[in-house]
């Protein structure tokens, strides 16, 4: 029988927010820490728990058929891959910093000078579409620490919260990447082993795009329910209830979880009452 063979980060950033995805697009599997390869119980799929860095290689030499790694790795590592999906997790941008106190305010000032990074290959091409001649410097890690020893002027490091920089005396001037995890997978997959990857990709569409939207229940007089379903006109037709007082309609809607807030406002601003919101498990169109 045909199996479908995924890489996951064995353990770090990616680790967790990976293993939930499958969880979430309903496949099972026994995890046990010092485990290199698990089987699904119920999909024919094997996990492969690798170093986020070799996994771009196994893809491309179909050692495994699809991985979750993030853009980052991707771009740096090279490979011919083909991207699936943006996952939205695991979120950070990879940043040019230059010692707090330092003259230099622009990548301009940087000609000449020199850059440490782990990440040489997305550096180079971004200095180069920029025109811009640096040294770089390549470290596999501490990447922070290297201007506060001589090793370098500025470094080229991701940052998420922003926390290692400044614990360490560094500012940010240039953003060259924004980076999150994608489900990559090797570029001529063919039948059956593609329509295996087809089920998995329709699982995981469901699953981002109940994790982007909530289903939002409110109630509202008769009078007010032209502007609220007028408010909601962009939203996929909503679900329209009259309710036991016959003055009074219950609304039913999907809504984007990025503006859910500041749609309630307006909602409630609009005579909505008694609003829910509810967690969606899947969404399937
Ligand atoms: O062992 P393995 O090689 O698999 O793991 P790793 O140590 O290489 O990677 P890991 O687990 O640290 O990160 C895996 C992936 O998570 C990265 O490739 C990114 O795509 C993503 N990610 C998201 C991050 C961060 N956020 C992040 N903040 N990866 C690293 N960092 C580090 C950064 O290098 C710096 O040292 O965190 C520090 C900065 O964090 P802040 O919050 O202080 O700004
Ligand atoms: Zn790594």
């Amino acid at each position: 029988m045909e199996i479908l063979r995924i890489a996951l980060q064995k353990s770090g950033r990616l680790h967790e927010d990976s293993i939930k995805l499958l969880k979430d697009c309903g496949i099972e599997m026994n995890l046990s820490q010092r485990r290199l390869k698990s089987s699904a119980l119920n999909f024919p799929l094997e996990v492969f728990f690798l170093r986020d860095d070799d996994i771009p290689q196994y893809i491309e030499d179909n050692i495994v058929d699809l991985g979750i790694v993030g853009e980052n790795v991707m771009l740096e590592k090279e490979r011919k891959l083909k991207i699936e999906e943006k996952l939205g997790f695991g979120r950070c941008r990879l940043s040019i910093a230059v010692p707090k106190n330092s003259d230099y305010q622009t990548l301009e000032n940087l000609a000449g000078k020199c850059i440490a990074t782990s990440y040489p290959n997305i550096l180079k091409k971004f200095l180069d579409k920029q025109q811009i001649q640096a040294e770089i410097h390549t470290i596999s890690g501490s990447v922070e620490i290297a201007p506060g020893i001589g090793l370098s002027d500025a470094i080229c490091d991701l940052v998420s919260s922003g926390e290692t920089l400044f614990i360490n005396g560094l500012r940010e001037i240039q953003t060259i990447l924004k980076s999150q995890a994608l489900l990559v997978a090797y570029k001529s997959m063919k039948l059956p082993k593609k329509s295996l990857a087809d089920r998995l990709y329709f699982r995981i569409q469901a699953v981002k795009r109940a994790r982007n939207n909530k289903y939002v229940m409110l109630n509202v007089s008769n009078e007010y329910l032209e502007n609220i379903l007028n408010f909601l006109s962009g939203e996929k037709s909503p679900t329209v209830l009259p309710l036991a007082d016959r003055n009074w309609t219950a609304v039913h809607a999907v809504i984007k979880e990025k503006n859910l807030w500041d749609s309630i406002e307006i909602l409630k601003a609009y005579g909505a009452q008694d609003l829910l919101v509810l967690p969606i498990k899947k969404m399937i169109p």
